[in-house]
């Protein structure tokens, strides 16, 4: 061995030198990966999809092929998480609060106005917090991989002008499959109906509902303006995206190709906030030129609504999420800035 090579491998350069040859050599095999989502193919989220798919491309030599299935065609939020456990679906990205039926921690993240801004929720998701709740999926046959944001939600109604709570007296408002949402809406006075999400368009069409809540981005993508006069922003609730894969798929994976999966998926998460965040101002505008008529809840009135969901959290705390729920006002308190 030349004094150059010894050299080489005693200061651990030999790895990084040799490391193109090591790319070539990944374990990889061609596969396809179906990705189900429920909102359209020009949404906030069907751009993350296809840029995930893209990242993936790269990274593997176009060996991992990541097929986007949006608008709900491979089933709703619930029946995707089902096929993902039984092994016959690859990958999805749902709300974390269609996921309390299998994990009911994650129905801790739905309790209102927990979190001020992005960054808050950034912080928490991606730290300790997050990740303990991300890994609780793993023994459901699931594995989570990164949190994106759907984003903070929003009412609209086809009947009035919301500006204070007692305007949602009497609306029937669908809300998720989630006992949180239904529980904190009834508080407010409307009448709470879980609904799933592809099946929302049509019921406020039909005026099987009069409202629901929503991120402005799935407001815009999903077309409510159609159907709905009115939108109060209340950011209520933030709510986040969570990227899920088949745990009984994922194990079977190669080392090689799960650090790939994993690195596009944080690649992903970035490109999706980012994304998300640039397209929540311009809906805004977007709705008005439809011809939203569009309120802001004043202060006061987020500080009755806090008030009149105390119970709700004390509700939460009584079934058991009181250490959960400690936690996480725990690490958002560390986070929030003074
Ligand atoms: C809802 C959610 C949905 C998302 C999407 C289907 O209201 O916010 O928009 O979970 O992935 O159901």
């Amino acid at each position: 061995m030349t004094l150059f090579r010894k050299l080489l491998l005693a200061t651990g350069l030999a790895a990084a030198i040799l490391a193109p040859v090591a790319a070539s050599a990944q374990d990889i095999k061609p596969r396809i990966i179906r990705f189900g989502y429920g909102l359209s193919e020009s949404s906030n989220q069907g751009r993350a999809v296809k840029f995930f798919a893209e990242e993936l491309a790269k990274r593997s030599g176009g060996k991992l092929k990541l097929k986007g299935f949006g608008d709900a065609s491979l089933g709703n939020d619930i029946q995707m998480q089902n096929a993902l456990i039984g092994g016959a679906q690859e990958m999805m990205v749902g709300s974390t609060a269609t996921l309390v039926g299998i994990v009911k921690d994650f129905g801790v993240y739905d309790l209102p106005f927990l979190f001020n801004d992005e960054a808050e929720a950034d912080a928490v998701l991606d730290g300790p917090f997050g990740q303990k709740l991300i890994a609780s999926l793993n023994e459901k046959g699931l594995v989570g991989l990164v949190y994106w944001e759907n984003g903070f939600r929003n009412l609209t109604n086809s009947k009035r002008a919301v500006t204070k709570i007692e305007d949602l007296s009497g609306i029937k408002l669908r809300v998720m499959q989630n006992p949180v949402y239904i529980d904190m809406f009834n508080r407010f006075g409307a009448n709470a109906v879980p609904l799933a999400f592809s099946e929302l368009f049509t019921a406020l069409e039909t005026g099987t509902v009069d409202g629901q809540e929503n991120p402005v981005t799935t407001i815009l993508s999903s077309k409510f303006y159609e159907v709905q006069g009115y939108m109060t922003i209340s950011r209520h609730v933030y709510s986040p995206w969570i990227v899920l894969a088949s745990k009984r798929w994922y194990d079977g994976l190669s080392a090689d190709e799960r650090k790939i999966l994993n690195e596009a998926a944080v690649a992903s998460r970035a490109f999706e906030r980012k994304d998300s965040r640039e397209a929540t101002t311009q809906s805004l505008a977007l709705l008005k030129e439809k011809g939203m008529k569009i309120n802001e809840l004043s202060a006061a009135e987020v500080a009755r609504m806090r008030e009149m969901v105390k119970p709700a959290f004390d509700k939460y705390a009584a079934e058991g999420g009181a250490e959960l729920l400690k936690d996480l006002q725990a690490e958002i308190a560390k986070v929030r800035k003074p």
